[in-house]
């Protein structure tokens, strides 16, 4: 059901020193940039590597947009760093009813738009062993849709 690390979400105060330090570092190129105003955040996606289901991982580079937004609510006690991880599926949908069948709470009823018209749903991190866990179905056809 599960079948890449879809990408690594980095909370950090300045977006652009933050796409710098990765390009610099890492060679990493930003790969889509956009605001998501819904959760609050601009956001940096950089393309690590493909996966051999058709899909990639990236590393998604986040800063609040809003001072009462998740992520800036995390800086404010946690300062710069990794905020979540995300888990690739072809059905986001019947994988978020799945994982709630198994006692983990879902906060999104139904999925929301995620980074390059994916669409995602986030689960509690105190069910998920303090990981704040992010479950993905990308744009277009993937080829693990069961
Ligand atoms: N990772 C692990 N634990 C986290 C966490 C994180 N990123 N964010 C909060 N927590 C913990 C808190 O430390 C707190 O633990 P304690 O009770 O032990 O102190 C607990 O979760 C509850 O925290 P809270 O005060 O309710 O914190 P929030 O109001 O920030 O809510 C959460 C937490 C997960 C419900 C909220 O951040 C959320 O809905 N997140 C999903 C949306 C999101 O993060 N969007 C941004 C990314 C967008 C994208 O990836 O596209
Ligand atoms: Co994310």
């Amino acid at each position: 059901m599960f079948t890449r690390i879809d990408h690594v979400g980095i909370a950090c105060r300045d977006l652009d020193a933050a796409v710098a330090f990765y390009r610099s570092t890492y060679g990493f190129e930003v790969a889509h940039e956009e605001v998501n105003e819904e959760q609050g955040v601009r956001e940096a996606m950089l393309r690590v590597n493909g996966t051999d289901d058709g899909g990639a991982s990236y590393l998604q580079l986040l800063e609040p947009i809003r001072d009462d937004s998740p992520v800036a609510r995390f800086l404010e006690r946690n300062g710069e760093g990794v905020h979540h991880v995300a888990f690739g599926t072809g059905d986001v949908a019947g994988a978020s009813a799945a994982v709630a069948g198994r006692g983990v709470r879902v906060l999104d009823a139904e999925p929301r738009p995620g980074s390059m018209g994916s669409r995602i749903a986030f689960l509690h991190p105190k069910d998920c062993g303090g990981v704040l866990t992010e479950l993905v179905q990308a744009a277009g056809p993937e080829p693990d849709r069961e």
